[in-house]
């Protein structure tokens, strides 16, 4: 596997950073998950406007050019042979010195590793997935706003444990107030009574990129979609519950809180968007 590492494409064994790395040291730095969809990069101008946000957000300098980064994604794919898969882009803050401060770090370290992807089994698509919310709270928006996305995960690596620990294949984060914020790595919608709503940013949501795609879908479709603060309740009510990702595009959920959504079968506005979603995906982005 080739790898992009700073304007060079080498191999994976090559592929290295130094342990100064602050991305390494504090999870100093932003990222993006990009899918690749037959030769077509799925909505690549977008990732890079938020990789670019998220890096300004942070006072991360990108050492690189959006038309040089575009042709490294592309490039990195065509590298490995690949039509489908999956991206990461990663700009690290740099290797610096043992302590907070990210004076003297640099240059940013920027990573491109295409790959093939492990998707959620087709029977999950068929059937749902059952959620389940978990104690451990999304990032409170004002400490970090949810907007970006960084290298630090570590609450949602550890609601994703607290889920599988007790055989759920995903989790339900709350924010201080004990709204939903989104999944570990996917927003949430619900529809309720003809209406979709999904949490506003405020709530501690990533601004998805599927997100924003599924609210296109709906508004082709002349479904309402609302952002509104949504309670476990509201879940737990609805009629129908999905979740948008760019792993795991848009996937039924079929029970919340040990609660059935809806009859408890992944409902027809969400197969309805998941057959569209899936038809666009390879029209919506850039050509290797
Ligand atoms: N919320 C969070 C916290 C995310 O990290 C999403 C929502 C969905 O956003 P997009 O733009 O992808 O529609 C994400 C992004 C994984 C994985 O391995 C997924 C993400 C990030 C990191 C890893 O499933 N998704």
């Amino acid at each position: 596997m080739k790898i992009y590492l700073n304007g060079d494409y080498v191999d994976e064994d090559n592929a290295k950073v130094s342990v100064f790395d602050h991305g390494l040291l504090y999870g100093d730095g932003v990222f993006e998950g990009i899918r690749l969809y037959e030769g077509c990069v799925y909505k690549l101008e977008e990732h890079l406007e938020r990789l670019e946000y998220s890096a300004k957000a942070i006072l991360l300098d990108l050492p690189i050019k959006r038309e040089e980064l575009r042709e490294a994604v592309c490039e990195t794919c065509r590298r490995n042979d690949l039509s489908n898969g999956y991206v990461r882009l990663v700009v690290t803050r740099g290797p610096g010195h043992l302590g907070l401060t990210p004076d003297g770090c640099g240059p940013p370290n920027v990573i491109i590793i295409a790959d093939e992807i492990q998707l959620y089994p087709e029977e999950f698509y068929e059937n749902g997935l059952k959620i389940i919310s978990v104690p451990t709270r999304r990032i409170n928006s004002s400490a970090l706003p949810p907007a970006v996305k960084s290298l630090n995960y570590l609450n949602n690596i550890l609601a994703k444990i607290e889920a599988k620990r007790v055989g759920f294949q995903e989790a339900l984060m709350l924010n201080d107030k004990g709204e939903i914020a989104e999944c570990t790595g996917d927003n949430v919608f619900i529809l309720a009574k003809g209406r979709l709503f999904t949490p506003p940013l405020d709530s501690g949501s990533l601004r998805g990129i599927t997100r924003a795609a599924v609210m296109d879908i709906a508004a082709g479709l002349g479904i309402p979609c609302q952002e509104q603060p949504l309670t476990r309740y509201d879940l737990w009510t609805s009629d129908e519950c999905f979740l948008t990702g760019t792993a795991a595009e848009v996937i039924p959920c079929v029970e919340v809180d040990h609660r059935q959504v809806g009859d408890g079968r992944p409902g027809k506005v969400t197969r309805e968007l998941i057959a569209l979603f899936r038809q666009k995906a390879n029209t919506d982005g850039i050509r290797l």
